[in-house]
């Protein structure tokens, strides 16, 4: 956490808060935006301020959630999760600048936590029918509303070139320490043209695009609450939203382990998983869009290692690093993933 106490300072008085009464910590374990929860005499807050090299427009990551919230709340009892609404700050605001960063404020949901592994199949499945039941009860909402916050987020033809971008700019000078996976990614042609051949015949949807288990939180029964995180919600493909959710949860080891000899794919946990995606989309899925779920599967971890190789080769601008290696840690660690994954399903 690069935040410092005048900053969030500033930023609890335009949420109107009284930084001598309240505490905050930080939250979660997003790479990407830097997130607090606040207490203010046991009532809590979520506090984050939004990075932005990677959301160059945080207003259009703002409005998306608006459209998204509506559409969820028209939807009445037929969204069965909670949607969480923004707080708006003293002058009504959904964002707010201060010295050049942008914050916004969100209501915490009481008795909620997150977790980053699922070793229960009947967890898996809960799980998965909520994301599924999000994107399905957002069917109403054509996805050409919504802003494109990351432009081809989830293409692989574009993050092959950025990664082949960033080998030819050698920026940081680490190429020579990426050279192993660096061939192995450039060897993934075959994949990539069954990919883009399948999503040719597949349907635009509003997808959230960062499906990640700790992007849903649960009760103390374990039990689905709410999907968070919308800051990726745009047009996309259900097989990336699935492909994530498996990405993160059918791997015996964390993103970033470097002990990737002792991964193993757990196919009781993707099971699971596939029955309660179908499940949960209540029919807003096609046969063929079922059909694609594996291909995501595959496809979530080799763009992920071609990204954080990238960010490696670039010199850690875009994930937070701990370590000057740890994103070449996790881009071996997401290619390991994908060749079980790939040797599990294809
Ligand atoms: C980032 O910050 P977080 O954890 O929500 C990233 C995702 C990656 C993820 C990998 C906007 O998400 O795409 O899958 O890290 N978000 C963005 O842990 O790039
Ligand atoms: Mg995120």
């Amino acid at each position: 956490m690069n935040l410092s106490a005048p900053e969030i300072i500033a930023a609890l008085s335009l949420f109107s808060l009284q930084p001598s009464k309240v505490q905050w910590q930080p939250l979660g374990n997003g790479l990407i935006n830097q997130t607090l929860l606040v207490d203010d005499n046991g009532d809590k807050f979520v506090l984050q301020q939004i990075n932005q090299q990677v959301f160059p427009s945080p207003n259009a990551v703002v409005d998306n959630a608006m459209l998204i919230n509506q559409c969820l709340k028209d939807r009445g009892a037929a969204y069965s999760l909670i949607s969480i609404a923004p707080l708006p700050s003293l002058h009504g605001n959904l964002l707010e600048k201060i010295n050049g960063q942008y914050w916004r404020a969100f209501e915490f949901v009481t008795g909620s936590h997150s977790i980053d592994e699922i070793n229960d199949p009947v967890i898996a499945h809960a799980a998965a029918s909520a994301f599924s039941h999000f994107s399905s009860a957002l069917a109403p909402l054509n996805p050409a509303l919504l802003k494109d916050v990351i432009a081809k987020f989830h293409d692989v033809t574009y993050r092959l070139d950025n990664l082949s971008a960033a080998v030819t700019l050698n920026k940081a000078g680490r190429v020579e320490s990426a050279q192993g996976l660096l061939a192995q990614l450039n060897n993934q042609q075959d994949f990539i043209t069954l990919m883009l051949d399948t999503l040719s015949i597949l349907p635009l949807r509003v997808t959230h695009n960062d499906t990640k288990i700790n992007n849903l939180l649960f009760n103390a029964d374990n039990k689905p609450l709410a999907v968070i995180d919308l800051d990726t919600c745009m047009a996309g493909y259900l097989l990336h939203d699935f492909g994530d959710m498996v990405r993160s949860c059918c791997s015996s080891l964390a993103e970033d382990s470097p002990d990737i000899k002792q991964m193993r794919f757990k196919p009781d946990i993707y099971d699971a998983l596939l029955q309660g995606y179908i499940t949960g989309a209540n029919g807003e899925i096609t046969e063929q869009e079922i059909a694609s779920l594996p291909l995501g599967a595959r496809l979530m971890p080799l763009v992920l290692s071609m990204r954080f190789l990238t960010d490696y080769l670039e010199g850690d601008n875009y994930f937070s690093t701990q370590y000057p290696t740890h994103n070449l840690v996790r881009a071996n660690n997401q290619f390991k993933l994908y060749q079980l994954t790939t040797a599990m399903l294809s």
